[in-house]
């Protein structure tokens, strides 16, 4: 196989050239391909087999111990004017980072197979959707870009018609943290990543194309490209809504995406059109339309049980490749929180015992098709998208942010996103637990300045009157002892009632300085154990700490100078001024 397409195919040459495999393989995206990766796999020992009557076809990856997460301080973008890149992210001029790439991928495929794997981001025919093409080393990249993305034939075909597509030029190297680098080229639409095998940092669509160098497209051509979930939600009577949710790594979108009303919200629904990314476009009637540019999962498997998310813990008992999960002794997976049994091995791959801490990584992973979601909707293969009601953020806070409020306009709205915070997961190398900025959940995937960034978001606000309305949400806040005053997970329904209540305009609200709260009794607590005085806090709007707060989001925004709108910084302090009154 080779293309008719000259430019790909003169850069497989050039690539090959500076890579020296001993072999290049045009992947066709078919089952017998995926396969024979898979035995090799096996032969190799890069994957493990798990027990085949209980977890069907499903494999065991371990990656190097020091390889277990996206690498924020290794990600650069390197646009030509590093004011381009903003404060937001890491930049390196084009021609150096070039040169240093260069040197690193001369001569690294020497003894390896070279993968050609296009594939496209979004439905195969859809006006919305883009195309790419990953260069890599690692098999493992590859079945992962099978499950995850529409990778092979047809993609390629889609390449040859239009004439266009992203590359990424991905190679695992000596998986030496020294020599890591995830590099962006927006003006190229090039990635090049060196030096790791793991998720966001290796396969190229999702974070680095569908983000980076969307985010960056998206700006340039009038759309979004966002780290958010979509959903839709289905009430008894048949009303339909579509929500988009952005809220940071590991803060709950795959588990949002596929929630599971309880019982007490007998004939409610909720299906799943996506769990990590989409690209939003206005459509003829200023409606804003969105599309899941991936058709997989790579999400985090720690906490995934019948009771938190049995879609999921449904979705991953067959077919599924699990990253950095133990083994208990029938030679199934096992994660923290995933039943009663005991692991024997640990993620690494070492004998455990009780006492050793986790035995699963706290960001190992699942990789599962999305059609093998009991909740999957097939509106996911719509071309058109779905219109979008609502667009929640959120992060994870112990304090301060209340369950649930909504902004006041698009405006509001877009200062509610920039100003999102959350502490930080196992999802990127680096501390845990540490509360930081990270605006509309992007701060490691905005390939653009945010000052940029947020001006386009504005932008929105005229050029259509049907805009969804924007929302806030929380989950995560903590009593005293630490625990959570929120149940979370199912019962999370009950706050996407009150969102659809309020763009259907069913509902008042309490008007506050930080937006619109609901009003008591406007959300369903019936069949809940939970004490008023805890519902009391958890809608509370504390005026000194948001003083407090405002005032530390206009020390962020300061670090923007010039770039920041000024919209933006009068939005905030209209609200503080509120606060003050
Ligand atoms: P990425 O794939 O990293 O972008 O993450 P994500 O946003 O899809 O996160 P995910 O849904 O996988 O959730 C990550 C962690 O948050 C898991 O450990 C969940 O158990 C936990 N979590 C999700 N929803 C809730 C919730 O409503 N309440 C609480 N307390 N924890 C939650
Ligand atoms: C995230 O970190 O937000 C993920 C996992 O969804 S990764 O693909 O590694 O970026
Ligand atoms: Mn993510």
């Amino acid at each position: 196989m080779s293309t008719t397409n000259v430019a790909l195919r003169k850069w497989v040459q050039d690539t090959a050239a500076l890579t020296k495999p001993d072999r290049i393989q045009w992947c066709d995206g078919g089952d017998a391909e995926y396969e024979a990766l898979i035995q090799l796999m096996l032969g190799r020992g890069d994957l493990i087999r798990l027990n085949g009557s209980t977890y069907p076809n499903c494999y065991l990856h371990r990656s190097d111990p020091s390889d277990v997460a996206r690498v924020e301080h290794l990600t650069f973008v390197c646009a030509p004017e590093k004011a381009e890149a903003g404060p937001n992210n890491n930049w390196m001029s084009p021609g150096e980072a070039h040169l240093q790439m260069d040197a690193l991928f001369d001569g690294c495929m020497r003894g390896r197979t070279m993968y050609v794997i296009p594939y496209c981001m979004g439905p195969i025919d859809s006006p919305y959707a883009r195309c790419g093409v990953e260069i890599s080393d690692s098999p493992y990249v590859t079945v992962n870009m099978k499950l995850m993305t529409r990778m092979g034939a047809p993609a390629l075909r889609r390449i040859e018609r239009e004439g266009h597509f992203a590359r990424g030029l991905h190679s695992t190297g000596e998986l030496d943290p020294d020599r890591r680098f995830i590099m962006h080229f927006p003006h190229e639409m090039l990635i090049q990543s060196y030096g790791s095998g793991y998720g966001g940092n290796a396969l190229l669509g999702k974070k680095c194309h569908a983000l980076r160098l969307a985010s960056w497209q998206a700006s340039r051509e009038g759309w979004l490209a966002e780290h958010m979930l979509i959903l839709e939600i289905e009430s008894p009577e048949g009303e339909k809504h579509y929500i988009a949710a952005a809220f940071p790594s590991a803060c709950g979108k795959t588990n949002l995406a596929m929630l599971i009303p309880p019982e007490s919200q007998a004939g409610w629904k909720i299906r799943t059109l996506g769990d990590d990314i989409a690209w939003l476009h206005l459509d003829g009637d200023g409606r804003l339309r969105a599309i899941n540019p991936e058709s997989g999962y790579f999400g985090v498997v720690p906490g995934t049980n019948p009771k938190t998310n049995r879609n999921a813990f449904d979705m991953i008992q067959r077919d599924a490749i699990f990253t950095n999960v133990a083994l208990n002794a029938a030679n199934e997976p096992w994660w923290e929180d995933k039943d009663k049994f005991e692991p024997v091995i640990d993620w690494r791959g070492k004998p455990w015992q009780k006492g050793n801490g986790a035995a699963a990584h706290p960001n190992s992973r699942f990789t599962v098709s999305a059609r093998q979601n009991p909740s999957y909707s097939p509106l996911a293969d719509d071309p058109a998208g779905v219109p979008i009601s609502a667009i929640i953020f959120g992060g994870r806070r112990r304090e301060l942010a209340p369950l649930v409020y909504q902004a006041r306009d698009w405006r509001h709205g877009v200062l509610v996103g920039a100003s999102v915070a959350s502490e930080t997961t196992a999802a990127a190398i680096g501390a845990v637990g540490v509360t930081r900025r990270d605006p509309m959940a992007m701060k490691p995937f905005c390939g653009i300045n945010f000052g940029d960034y947020w001006r386009h978001w504005l932008s929105f606000g005229t050029r259509s009157s049907k805009l969804p309305q924007i929302f806030h949400v929380n989950w995560f806040r903590q009593d005293k002892d630490g625990r959570f005053l929120w149940p979370g997970f199912g019962e999370n329904l009950r706050v996407l009632r009150w969102i659809v209540d309020r763009c259907a305009g069913r509902v008042g609200a309490r008007e506050t300085p930080i937006g619109f709260l609901p009003l008591a009794g406007d959300i369903d607590l019936k069949g809940l154990q939970i004490a008023p005085e805890v519902v009391n806090s958890l809608l509370s709007v504390d005026h000194a700490s948001w003083q407090r707060e405002m005032n530390d989001i206009a020390g962020y925004f300061a670090e923007f100078g010039a770039a920041l709108p000024s919209e933006l910084s009068e939005e905030r302090q209209r609200v503080e001024r509120e606060l003050a009154r």
